[in-house]
């Protein structure tokens, strides 16, 4: 039988286990990438391994979230990730070089390359062709010492493309539109394809914005094929050597199939407070908006900042509209900036902020209270924005510009016609702000800078073969990494400091839950459907894991995210039946025996001390992950066993 794009690359990058659906198999990783807010802890984990030199093709270590700096706890992180990047053989995007997604599509990807990152977004690479995934810091980590990067080998989904976007409806359309269809749980397990005949009307950066919010889907990861529409993208960055064609062979099964007629789709909108309350634009027409926010790793490529300007040239933001655009990159910015779009942008009144993250992770740019904003973002998690009642939608670029012109939603189409946007052959290249490392001989003299914001990461602890423990907090369903670990401008310079980053663990649900979970001592935590979807960040298990949290039990979990409990050395445990949730209730005491037995048996059975109930949990782990555990997380087993 034929394969798919996904199972080529598979394939040729198997390091061990079956490709066959469900089992564990282990991947050769070629390139790695992080970012600041979860790169200080990846390579505090990549200095306990003791290795001198990154045994990949290519890392590379960006400064793209924390770029804030209101004390000096960015500006010495920023420091220690430059010095130990150039230790240790990782080239180091400097501050306002853009975001890591965006610089890494238009400088380092390649197609049929595995990449991973710490950062969820990563499978916006699978927009080149790429096999792409988000990973934890610790996986981030040992992949850079040159081990393997282990996953359930996941199922295949095809969406299906034909016809070609009319004018003012978007890739982000599309990705909303496959939100709409699947939900945020849709695309758990699945690593999704995109093809037919309308892939080839949408350019890399098209592709890109697709991919990446493939992660809001719960994918594993997103890909498309590698084309004569790929050569010319990377042809214009200068690359075009690292061009190879790749596409599924005729035969390949996938376990589902979804057809969208590009042609049919309109312009949508997905409603506060998750990625897959999709509707139409027109549907909610007339809603007054407060704040409209351009730019972030989903659309901020050249040709939306294009198509952005274009449409704002000649024309007057909304005096009741605050507007702000961040270009992904300084390429984006740089040739904005020679045609003189930038200026178009400038004479609308929109505030022009740094190539960065910025409001995307709630660094700055906040809404007003009960504010609603208007982004072209991938999350509109509640809180996320940084104000708590705020109401945040996610829109395309052109959907963003006619609210932040109209002052209230508008659809795009009711602008007039959409000006012509001729894409410049080539891209400027200029490549200053991304250093080389030292070479292997320099290396030995460079000096890893610390400064005091940068704290040890919690000791984890082998998982003993008892636990009896209080549940101290019990939350709903689709508890987003957000809840459990929130960022923002007040928290993330934190994050290389787990002891304060402690007091916000859960601050979106529950603000005692700190105290009480320390006074504890160690305790376990029951969620809902969908635990953890989100954010890539370990913080969300090494948090908890410093609070003492022991085991998580959920209806289900978000890949990354119980990987990341594992790799902490915490046990994520999952209800066999769901309806059994409601039977467990907050400052219940209860205890778990024979976890060795149970982790073989993949069930185990809890009792609840207080209510006296019984209740089947699965724990279907690897034998990978059952000596993770017991030997107390992935840096602890590394060291035990060797693997690298
Ligand atoms: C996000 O979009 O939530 C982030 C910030 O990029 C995270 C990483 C982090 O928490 O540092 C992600 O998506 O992985
Ligand atoms: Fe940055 Fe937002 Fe993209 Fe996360 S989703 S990498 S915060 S731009």
């Amino acid at each position: 039988m034929g394969m798919t794009i996904a199972e080529k690359i598979i394939a040729s990058h198997l390091v061990s286990g079956d490709m066959k659906t469900g089992s564990e198999i282990a991947l050769r990783i070629d390139q790695t990438l992080t970012q600041d807010a979860t790169g200080t802890m990846a390579y505090l984990e990549f200095e306990t391994m003791g290795i001198d030199r990154v045994r990949t093709e290519r890392s590379v270590a960006y400064i793209d979230h924390n770029t804030l700096q209101c004390g000096f706890e960015n500006a010495d992180d920023h420091r220690y990730i430059q010095s130990v990047a150039k230790k240790h053989g990782i080239w180091f995007s400097r501050p306002g070089n853009g975001i890591c997604h965006q610089v890494h599509l238009e400088r380092f990807g390649v197609p049929g390359k595995t990449l991973i990152g710490s950062d969820s977004h990563t499978p916006t690479g699978g927009g080149l062709g790429m096999l792409a995934f988000g990973a934890g810091g610790m996986d981030v980590a040992v992949a850079m010492g040159g081990g393997a990067y282990y996953i359930t080998m996941p199922k295949m989904y095809k969406v299906n493309l034909t016809g070609r976007l009319r004018p003012f409806v978007t890739a982000k359309d599309v990705s909303l539109e496959i939100l709409r269809i699947l939900s945020v749980k849709g695309g758990v397990g699945a690593i999704i394809e995109w093809g037919g005949e309308g892939v080839k009307t949408l350019s890399v950066p098209e592709r890109a914005t697709i991919t990446n919010m493939g992660t809001e889907l719960g994918a594993t990861t997103s890909i498309f094929p590698s084309d004569e529409v790929t050569r010319a993208f990377l042809a214009a960055e200068g690359r075009e050597g690292d061009y190879i064609p790749l596409s599924s062979d005729e035969d390949a099964h996938y376990d589902r199939v979804i057809d969208i007629d590009l042609s049919a789709l309109e312009p949508m909108i997905a409603c506060p407070h998750s990625p897959d309350k999709v509707v139409t634009v027109r549907s909610i027409a007339g809603t007054k908006v407060d704040q409209v926010c351009i730019g972030s790793c989903t659309n901020s490529s050249l040709m939306d900042m294009l198509k952005v300007a274009a449409l704002l040239k000649g024309r007057t933001v909304s005096p009741s509209v605050s507007l702000s655009i961040s270009p992904g990159s300084r390429q984006v910015l740089s040739m904005l900036s020679e045609c003189g779009a930038l200026n178009d942008i400038i004479l609308s009144g929109a505030r022009l902020l740094e190539c960065a993250c910025g409001p995307c992770i709630g660094m700055g740019f906040s809404p007003n209270s009960e504010g609603v904003s208007l982004r072209t973002f991938n999350r509109n998690f509640e809180g996320r924005s940084g104000t708590a009642d705020a109401r945040v939608y996610l829109v395309s670029p052109e959907t963003a510009v006619a609210a932040a012109l109209k002052g209230v939603i508008t659809d795009p189409r009711d602008l007039g016609d959409m000006p012509e946007i001729v894409m410049p052959a080539a891209f400027r290249i200029d490549d200053s702000a991304v250093l080389a490392p030292a070479s292997p001989d320099e290396a030995k003299a460079v000096e890893v800078l610390r400064g005091p914001n940068i704290r040890k990461f919690p000791e984890c602890r082998p998982q003993e073969d008892t636990l009896c423990a209080e549940l101290t907090l019990k939350v709903g369903d689709n508890i987003t990494t957000d809840h459990i670990m929130p960022a923002g401008a007040k928290i993330l310079p934190y994050r290389s400091n787990i002891p304060h980053l402690s007091q916000f663990c859960f601050g979106v649900c529950d603000k005692t839950f700190p105290e009480r979970a320390k006074a504890a001592g160690q305790s376990i935590v029951v969620g809902g459907a969908n635990y953890g979807q989100g954010s890539s960040r370990e913080h969300a298990a090494l948090v908890p894991l410093y609070l003492g949290v022991r085991a998580v039990i959920a209806k289900s979990f978000a890949r990354i995210h119980a990987a990341n409990l594992i790799n902490a050395g915490i046990l994520p445990l999952t209800f066999k039946n769901p309806d059994d949730y409601d039977k467990l209730s907050q400052g219940d005491m209860l205890s778990l025996s024979g976890i060795y037995a149970g982790m073989d048996k993949g069930e185990i059975t809890l009792k609840d001390e207080t209510s006296g109930a019984e209740i089947a949990l699965t724990c279907a782990f690897t034998a990978r992950q059952k000596a993770m555990l017991k030997a107390g997380g992935l840096l602890a087993y590394t060291k035990e066993c060797g693997e690298q």
